[in-house]
């Protein structure tokens, strides 16, 4: 299978972030992708492909043109206020405060556009993430052409990036962008399954309304784990879209035993919603040894997610969402792509 990745990518270089009350070192670090593509080579996957440049128009599709407007001209305004290094917003409009007014002020702008203090912004960060989309785009496209299937290596991630606000290291959400335009290409259905330890929040939020994008995540139960207040069980969608929402939470601890049988009904969803073309949001993290997460999975088990979804005989993208176990980062992710391709 052919992968996309650019260089490019690696420009988003978070320091530090805020994490268990301290200021610690970044865990969504440029050789995250490095790791992958370096595996892709080592097992001769397939070609890697640099992504084209689609511009402003399929980001337009998902994301509110404020949003892209405040992060377009954000470096910008960071430099103009007198600061250097990466900024964190730290003051939101929450429940009893106004939701309806955009201040001027730099830290409430970043508040108005954001969901958490957790995502670092640098000043090469937009950039970055302009390029993941892109490669998410590009793979999308090969996908619309007839490829039955490719892999997006994104970095930064999408999966918690909502149609106006950036959170849990993510600033576009590659997965819905890629999803909106391959039904913009023709795909009548299309189901996003997210397999990141992380409830995919944004994809949930963008899609929720939505009968034609089915979303379906698995993911460690929001009573215990980031993003806490999205993904439990009862959100099945709304209006148009009841139905085509589903969520697995699961107890932190939780190994292939519990997660495969999640994996199970979660493509019967999708084998009943008539869809035509899979999203996988490709999370990592699920993985025993990642350094901020609390599931179980063996490398191996990455192999039998793989074959697992391609039982379901559907035009399947990959894109890269989460996962920091660095030195098997590699392994698990190119363990998914050939567990679908030997399957
Ligand atoms: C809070 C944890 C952010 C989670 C990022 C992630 N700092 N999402 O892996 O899938
Ligand atoms: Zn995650």
């Amino acid at each position: 299978m052919k992968s996309v990745f650019s260089q490019r990518q690696l420009l988003h270089t978070p320091s530090k972030e805020l994490s268990d009350g301290e200021m610690r070192p970044a865990v969504e670090l440029p050789a995250r992708a490095e790791y992958v593509r370096d595996r892709i080579l080592e097992v001769g996957l397939g070609e890697i492909v640099e992504p084209s440049t689609f511009g402003r128009a399929p980001l337009e599709r998902v994301h509110t043109t404020d949003y892209l407007d405040f992060m377009d001209g954000f470096h910008a305004m960071h430099e103009a206020a007198g600061r250097s290094g990466e900024a964190f917003p730290f003051c939101w409009p929450t429940k009893g405060l106004r939701c309806d007014v955009t201040p001027r002020h730099i830290d409430g702008l970043l508040g108005r556009y954001s969901f958490d203090a957790g995502t670092p912004i640098g000043p090469m960060s937009w950039e970055a993430a302009k390029i993941s989309a892109d490669t998410a785009l590009t793979a999308a496209r090969m996908i619309a052409e007839g490829a039955p299937v490719a892999f997006a290596l994104c970095r930064p991630p999408g999966h918690h990036a909502m149609t106006d606000r950036f959170g849990g290291y993510c600033f576009l959400n590659n997965a819905a962008i890629a999803a909106q335009y391959l039904r913009d290409q023709g795909a009548e259905r299309v189901t996003i399954l997210d397999v990141d330890y992380h409830h995919g929040n944004g994809t949930q939020q963008i899609f929720y309304e939505r009968g034609d994008v089915q979303f379906l995540s698995l993911h460690a139960d929001p009573a215990e784990e980031y993003p806490y207040f999205l993904g439990y069980a009862d959100e099945i969608g709304e209006g148009e879209g009841e139905g085509a929402n589903y969520n697995w939470p699961m107890p932190l601890g939780t190994d292939w035993a519990g997660w495969g049988a999640s994996l199970d009904e979660a493509c019967k969803r999708a084998a009943s919603f008539g869809t035509d073309t899979l999203v996988v949001s490709l999370g990592l993290d699920p993985f025993e040894r990642d350094p901020i997460s609390k599931f179980k999975l063996k490398s191996d088990d990455f192999t039998r997610i793989g074959a697992r979804i391609r039982k379901l005989g559907l035009p399947t993208l990959f894109v890269m969402e989460g996962g920091y176990a660095i030195d098997a980062l590699g392994v698990n992710c190119v363990n998914v792509l050939t567990g679908f391709e030997g399957a």
